[in-house]
């Protein structure tokens, strides 16, 4: 599969058809960014400007809410509040249409992975900056990332 292919798929590319007499409308144009070389656009969701601050994970939460993302293949860091797992996939075009998808998420929630990819491998590493921790928003991250590996 392309690699155009598999950012179709995973409903990152998006054609923008341009009429001759105008451009996108105003409506569009407020939630679509059109990067005119290249003719492609991106969705900007992230709202950063009314972003919380989250919380560090309790102890209760993390007995509750983390316990079953070790049991499936997350590794506490030894030296920083943070979780890592390894993915791995059948090629570059795998890896990369499942880091498209979770790119969309992050922009979403406003929160990014720590992620190094080699080929059909991707390291990730989650954790909150804003609260040099663990947070909420690592686990749905880490749990969007299990779902959309499948
Ligand atoms: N990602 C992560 N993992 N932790 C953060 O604290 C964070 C982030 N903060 N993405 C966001 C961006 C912040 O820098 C912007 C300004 O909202």
């Amino acid at each position: 599969m392309s690699l155009y292919r598999s950012l179709y798929k995973a409903g990152c590319l998006i054609a923008i058809h341009f009429h001759p007499s105008g451009s996108v409308s105003q409506a569009r144009a407020a939630s679509i960014n059109v990067t005119p070389l290249a003719g492609f656009a991106t969705v900007s969701t992230a709202s950063p400007s009314k972003r919380k601050m989250a919380d560090k994970l309790t102890k209760e939460e993390r007995d509750t809410l983390l316990q079953p993302l070790i049991q499936s293949g997350w590794k506490l860091q030894d030296n920083r509040d943070a979780i890592e797992k390894e993915f791995k996939f059948k090629d570059f075009n795998q890896a990369f249409a499942f880091m498209t998808r979770v790119a969309l998420l992050a922009e979403k929630m406003d929160h990014h992975p720590e992620w190094f990819n080699v080929y059909n491998k991707l390291q990730v590493t989650l954790s909150s900056h804003d609260v040099n921790g663990l947070s909420k928003r690592d686990i749905r991250m880490a749990k969007f990332m299990d779902t959309t590996s499948q």
